[in-house]
C-alpha cells in the first residue's frame, strides 16, 4: 500500500526574508527581520517547511548559487534566481511600473510594456517550476503578493488538488482601475488558481469580487466563487503585527538609553513622527505641506513642535522614485529654510533606515504619529507605534485610505487630500487631553493585541483548510454501474418511494424558444411509468400554466417558479403564503432598460419573479450585459429581501422566502414515510433541493460541477436511461 506523504508548508514571496551581501566574492547572509518573516517564522521553521523566493542578489556563477542553496538550507528556505534583466522587467518594470502605480490608483504612472509583461510571466513560472519541483500533492502552498498573481493558476494546472492560499498586501483595486490594465483578465484568472484568496480589508475584497464577476464572468455568494467546477473563497483577513515584539523593543534598555541620547540632541519640543518607505502612494509631500501649512497657521508652534521624518530608501532605480525624492528633499528644504531658529529645526529629516531600538525610540519619542498614505494596502508602522506606547500617551492621525482604518477607528482620521483637515487634525492631536489620549489608545491596543500577526497567520490557514474541506464535501462521485444497481435494489423494494424531478438540463436539453422544450412521447413513458409505484414531483423554474399544460395527463405533482407554485395532482394550484411582490414594478423598469440596450433579450414575467432571458442575444454581448445587470440587480435586491439567480442564459430575481428546498420539504412532510427519497437536477437551484434532502436520499447532480448532491451524471440522457431501468 502507497504511503501518504507528509503534508509540508510552502510559502512563496518575491523576497525571501534574508539578505545577501556580495563583497569582494564573499556572500554573507543576514535574515531580515519584517513583519511578515516574524510571523510566517512560526511556520517555515518548522520540520520539513520551506520558503521559497529571490534572496536578494544577482548571482554570477554556479558556484555561488549551490552556496545559497546550501546555506539557506539550513534555514527552511530554498531561492529562486533572478538575472539583472528579470530584476529589470519583472520587478522593477511590471510590479513597481505596472501594477503598483494601478493598484493604488496611480494610473499616470503606469506603464504598459509588452517587454515587462513578458518578463513577468517567465519569472512567474520560474516561480512555479521551483515549487513544483519541491511540492507533494498534499502540501500547502501559501503565495504572497502582487509580484506573483499568475503563480497560483501556474501551479494549479500541474497539480489539481493541491491547497493553494494567497495574499494581497497591496490595495486591490476597484474594477474601474483594473480594468485599464491591458492584461487583466490573464492576472485574474492567475489569482483563481488559488482556494483562498486573502485581502487586508473588506473593500479590497470586494473591489477582486467585482472584477472577477466583470472580467471572468463568475458571480459569488458571499465570497464564495464557483470557478472551473472549484469552490474559491475571498475575504478579509487585515494583518497584524507582532505586538508583544514592539512593546518589549519599547521597554528595553537599548531602546530607553537611545531615546535619552535623542532627546538631548533634539530638544524638549513635541515631535510629529512620519515614517515610511520612499514611495509616491505614501503622501510624503502632502504631509510636508500640511506641515507647512499648520506653521503659517499656528506661530505658537513656531520652537514647540518638529516634525521627525524618516524616509528608508527603496526601489530609487524607478524614476518615479527619483523624482519624489527630489521633490520631498526640496519640500523639506524650502520649509527648513523658512522656519529654522539658531535652536530649532522645525523637520528632522532622515533618508536611512533604523534598527529596530531606534525605530522603538522613535515611536515612545512622538507626541503625534502622521500616517498620512494616499492609499496603502494596510500600513504597520501605526500599528507598531500604538503598541510601542506603553504609558498610553501619544495620538494617532491616521488617512481614511490605508486599510488599518478600518480597524482603528479610535485614531484622528483623516483624507489626505485635504489639508485642511490634516491641519486641523494635527492641532487636534497637538492639544488633546492626556485622558483622552489614553482612552483612544486603549481601546486600539486591545484591536491590536488581539489581532496580532500569530492569529492572523492561524486564521490564513484555517480559512484555506475550510475551502478544502468544502471543496472535498462538494466532490460528487459519478454514478456507476454498481450505484446505480444499488439504487434499483432500494427502488424496487420500496413500499413508498418519492421522486423529485428538475425539468430543463435534467430530463429534457435546452432550447432557444423555452416552450419548444416541451416533452416528447419517451419522456411522458418515463414519467407515467415512474408515476405507477412513485409520487412523482416535477420541481422547476418554469411557469404553473407551462407545466400544468405539459403533464395534464401524467399523475404527477408539480412545483413551479422554484417553488412558489405547488399542486398536488388532482388537486388546485397553491402558494405559499404573505409572498409580496411591491418590488416587481421598479425592478421591471430595470430590467426593460436592459432589454432597449440589448437586442434579442426579453423579460419574463412570473407571479413571484422577473427573469431576464439573453439565451437569443448576440455572443458575448448577452455574458457582458449579464454582468452589468447582475450587479446592477444585486445593488437593488440587497435592502429588499431579494436574490438574483444565475441560470441557463437567464438572470432571475425574486424572493429569498422562495427556494426549492422549502418546496420540497414541504413535499417531504406531505408524504411522511417515505422509503426511498430520490431527487435529481442540473444547475444551482437545485443545490437547495439537495441540501434539503434526507440523508439516505440518492441526490444525483446533472454535469461535473461541485455540488451537495452525492452522485453526478454526465447528461439528461443518463437520467433518462437511469429511469427506464427504474421501470423496467
Ligand atoms: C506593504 C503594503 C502593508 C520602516 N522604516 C524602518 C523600518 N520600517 C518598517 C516598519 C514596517 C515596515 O517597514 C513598513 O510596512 P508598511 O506596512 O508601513 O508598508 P509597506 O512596506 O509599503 O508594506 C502595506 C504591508 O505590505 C503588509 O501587508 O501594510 O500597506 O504597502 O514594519 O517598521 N524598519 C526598520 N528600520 C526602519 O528604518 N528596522
Amino acid at each position: 500500500m502507497a504511503t501518504l506523504q507528509k503534508s509540508k508548508t510552502i510559502i512563496v514571496s518575491n523576497r525571501l526574508p534574508v539578505r545577501i551581501v556580495k563583497e569582494d566574492d564573499k556572500l554573507t547572509f543576514t535574515p531580515s527581520e519584517g513583519g511578515l518573516a516574524t510571523g510566517l517564522g512560526s511556520i517555515y521553521k518548522q520540520g520539513d517547511n520551506i520558503w521559497l523566493g529571490w534572496p536578494g542578489a544577482v548571482l554570477s556563477n554556479k558556484k555561488e548559487e549551490t552556496k545559497t542553496e546550501n546555506e539557506l538550507k539550513e534555514q527552511n528556505m530554498a531561492p529562486v534566481f533572478l538575472t539583472d534583466e528579470d530584476i529589470e522587467l519583472y520587478y522593477e518594470g511590471f510590479s513597481n511600473e505596472t501594477l503598483w502605480p494601478n493598484f493604488h490608483y496611480f494610473n499616470q504612472f503606469s506603464e504598459f510594456k509588452e517587454e515587462y509583461w513578458e518578463s513577468y510571466k517567465k519569472v512567474n513560472q520560474k516561480f512555479a517550476d521551483q515549487i513544483l519541483k519541491n511540492a507533494n500533492p498534499n502540501d500547502i502552498i501559501w503565495i504572497h503578493d502582487y509580484q506573483l498573481l499568475l503563480l497560483p493558476a501556474m501551479i494549479r494546472a500541474e497539480r489539481p488538488d493541491i491547497s493553494i492560499g494567497f495574499f494581497l498586501h497591496i490595495p486591490f483595486p476597484s474594477y474601474e482601475s483594473f480594468r485599464l490594465l491591458p492584461w487583466r483578465r490573464e492576472l485574474l484568472v492567475g489569482m483563481l488558481g488559488a482556494d483562498f484568496l486573502g485581502f487586508h480589508t473588506y473593500d479590497d475584497t470586494r473591489h477582486f469580487l467585482s472584477s472577477v464577476s466583470r472580467l471572468a464572468g463568475v458571480g459569488n455568494e458571499h465570497g464564495n466563487i464557483n470557478y472551473n467546477n472549484r469552490q474559491i473563497m475571498a475575504d478579509a483577513l487585515p494583518m497584524g503585527i507582532d505586538y508583544d515584539k514592539y512593546a518589549e523593543t519599547a521597554a528595553a534598555p537599548e531602546t530607553l538609553e537611545r531615546e535619552v541620547r535623542y532627546r538631548t540632541s533634539i530638544g524638549t519640543e513635541k515631535l510629529i513622527l512620519s515614517i515610511d518607505r520612499l514611495d509616491y502612494s505614501k503622501g510624503i509631500p502632502q504631509r510636508l505641506r500640511a506641515f507647512q501649512k499648520l506653521l503659517d497657521r499656528h506661530p505658537e508652534y513656531l520652537e514647540q513642535v518638529s516634525m521627525l521624518m524618516v524616509v528608508v530608501p527603496s526601489r530609487d532605480q524607478v524614476g518615479k522614485y527619483k523624482e519624489l525624492k527630489e521633490e520631498i528633499d526640496l519640500l523639506v528644504g524650502r520649509i527648513n529654510g523658512q522656519y529654522s531658529r539658531l535652536s530649532w529645526t522645525p523637520i528632522h529629516y532622515f533618508y536611512r533606515s533604523y534598527p529596530l531600538h531606534a525605530l522603538s525610540a522613535f515611536y515612545r519619542m512622538a507626541h503625534v504619529c502622521l500616517v498620512s498614505p494616499m492609499r496603502d494596502g494596510m500600513n504597520l508602522v501605526c500599528k507598531e507605534f500604538i503598541a510601542s506606547k506603553l504609558d498610553k500617551k501619544g495620538v494617532l492621525v491616521l488617512s481614511e485610505m490605508a486599510g488599518a482604518s478600518k480597524e482603528l477607528s479610535d485614531a484622528l482620521l483623516v483624507n489626505p487630500n485635504n489639508s485642511e483637515q490634516m491641519v486641523e487634525a494635527i492641532r487636534e492631536a497637538l492639544e488633546m487631553e492626556e485622558s483622552e489620549q489614553v482612552q483612544r489608545m486603549t481601546v486600539m491596543q486591545n484591536t491590536i493585541k488581539r489581532y496580532n500577526i500569530y492569529s492572523w497567520v492561524d486564521l490564513f490557514m484555517n480559512r484555506l483548510e475550510i475551502v478544502k474541506k468544502a471543496q472535498r464535501s462538494l466532490t460528487t462521485k459519478l454514478l456507476d454501474d454498481q450505484s446505480s444497481q444499488a439504487l434499483n435494489t432500494t427502488y424496487k423494494k420500496s413500499k413508498k418511494p418519492l421522486i423529485f424531478l428538475d425539468y430543463d438540463g435534467t430530463l429534457k436539453g435546452f432550447y432557444g424558444d423555452p416552450q419548444a422544450a416541451r416533452p416528447d412521447p419517451e419522456l411522458y413513458d418515463i414519467v407515467n411509468g415512474l408515476t405507477k409505484r412513485a409520487h412523482v414531483v416535477i420541481i422547476s423554474g418554469r411557469d404553473k400554466e407551462t407545466l400544468g399544460e405539459w403533464f395534464k395527463s401524467s399523475k404527477v405533482d408539480l412545483i413551479g417558479e422554484h417553488g412558489v407554485w405547488l399542486r398536488a395532482h388532482k388537486e388546485e394550484w397553491h402558494t405559499i403564503t404573505n409572498l409580496t411582490d411591491v418590488w416587481k414594478a421598479s425592478t421591471r423598469e430595470v430590467l426593460e432598460g436592459y432589454v432597449a440596450r440589448t437586442p434579442g433579450s426579453f423579460v419574463e414575467e412570473k407571479d413571484y419573479s422577473l427573469v431576464w432571458h439573453y439565451r437569443k442575444v448576440e455572443t458575448g454581448l448577452g455574458e457582458l450585459r449579464t454582468r452589468e445587470l447582475t450587479s446592477h440587480l444585486k445593488y437593488l435586491a440587497s435592502n429588499q429581501n431579494l436574490q438574483v439567480l444565475e441560470g441557463d442564459m437567464v438572470v432571475e430575481i425574486k424572493s429569498t422566502e422562495i427556494n426549492k428546498g422549502r418546496a420540497a420539504r414541504n413535499w417531504m412532510k406531505r408524504y411522511e414515510g417515505a422509503d426511498f427519497i430520490m431527487a435529481v437536477g442540473d444547475d444551482w437551484t437545485d443545490e437547495d433541493t439537495f441540501k434539503a434532502m434526507p440523508k439516505d436520499a440518492y441526490t444525483i447532480k446533472v454535469g461535473s460541477s461541485n455540488s451537495a448532491a452525492k452522485f453526478s451524471v454526465n447528461g439528461f440522457e443518463d437520467v433518462r436511461a437511469l429511469l427506464k431501468g427504474m421501470i423496467g
